[in-house]
């Protein structure tokens, strides 16, 4: 059986040789290798090229490096091959420490102090709020969204979410859905999106939106550049000076030098770095994903191409 492996992470060196290592009766290609496309049947993959994606004709599933999608679905060679994402609770579990850090950087007004800082200016104590005092809107309640809403409840933080749909599943906290976001905007002190890439979602955090947020409030974005108008917060930014935003991803990656987020004093730089992908749990997930097709020959999408993610 033959896998091919493709990745644009920095350490892909690693990442090769742990798939090697977990899948070890199997031969691992790469770009680099002489393949017979044909015989592949399992891709492990993050931003693989279309014209390679177009030779892989007898693919049985896609594996997503991470725990989006997009860059699999948007390629125009993709149909319906199965595709599984990365739910990792390591990958969660990062990710609820980095909202956190951003909430307590505006919630403890860390900011304040660090430009005070620079100007060795002493500001002395700054009233703060206590955890249960701030409702954290959580934008986008998937596997992701719902353990950092988890983990900031645990905290204490008042936390609502927003989906599109309704859901069987019950949360662990309170759902407003299709026409109520207007009130999940309105009641969120802070909001954190984390929605997919997907045609609803392009554009979703526009002026309208960042209208209807307070005034004195943060917005984090650690799901995809493309569901946040970068312009219409600009000029947000520019009227609302208790304004923040920390973001972690970008319409377009790596964020050019020249853009204007780099050295805006009200927003937070990161590069898609909120939630590492973790090698050995994801490669374990993987595997034991991969033995459970073996055995029973099913394997259910962890993509509903209707939605789009
Ligand atoms: C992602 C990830 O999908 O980092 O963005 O996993």
């Amino acid at each position: 059986m033959s896998i091919f492996f493709h990745c644009t992470f920095p350490n892909q060196k690693k990442w090769l040789q742990s798939v090697k290592n977990k899948f070890k009766q199997h031969k691992v290609y790469t770009i680099n290798d002489k393949v017979h496309f044909k015989t592949i049947k399992y891709a492990i993959v993050w931003n693989l090229p279309d014209q390679i994606l177009k030779k892989l004709t007898n693919l049985k599933i896609i594996f997503s490096l991470g725990a989006g999608v997009d860059h699999i679905i948007n390629l125009p060679s993709y149909t319906n091959t199965p595709i599984l994402r990365i739910k990792d609770p390591n990958m969660a579990e990062r990710m609820s420490y980095h909202v956190h850090s951003q909430i307590l950087i505006y919630q403890l007004k860390l900011n304040l102090f660090q430009k005070a800082q620079i100007k060795r200016k002493w500001l002395g104590e700054i009233e703060t709020l206590l955890n249960n005092k701030i409702t954290v809107g959580i934008l986008g309640t998937g596997f992701l969204g719902t353990a950092v809403g988890r983990y900031l409840k645990k905290l204490d933080y008042k936390v609502i979410g927003f989906k599109k749909s309704t859901s069987k599943t019950k949360n662990p906290f309170p759902i407003y859905t299709k026409n109520r976001i207007e009130n999940f905007i309105k009641n969120s002190d802070i909001i954190v999106s984390i929605l997919p890439y997907t045609e609803k979602t392009k554009n979703f955090i526009n002026q309208r939106f960042l209208e209807q947020m307070k005034k004195n409030s943060l917005l984090i974005n650690i799901g995809r550049g493309a569901s946040l108008n970068e312009e219409h917060l600009l000029k947000h930014l520019k009227k609302n000076k208790n304004f923040y935003a920390s973001l972690d991803v970008f319409k377009n990656e790596p964020l050019p030098k020249s853009h204007k987020f780099w050295a805006h004093p009200n927003v937070i730089v990161t590069p898609h770095a909120a939630a590492l992908t973790d090698i050995d749990s994801s490669i374990n997930l993987m595997h034991e994903r991969y033995l459970a097709y073996r055995k029973t020959g099913k394997i259910k999408s962890d993509v509903d191409l209707i939605k789009g993610y």
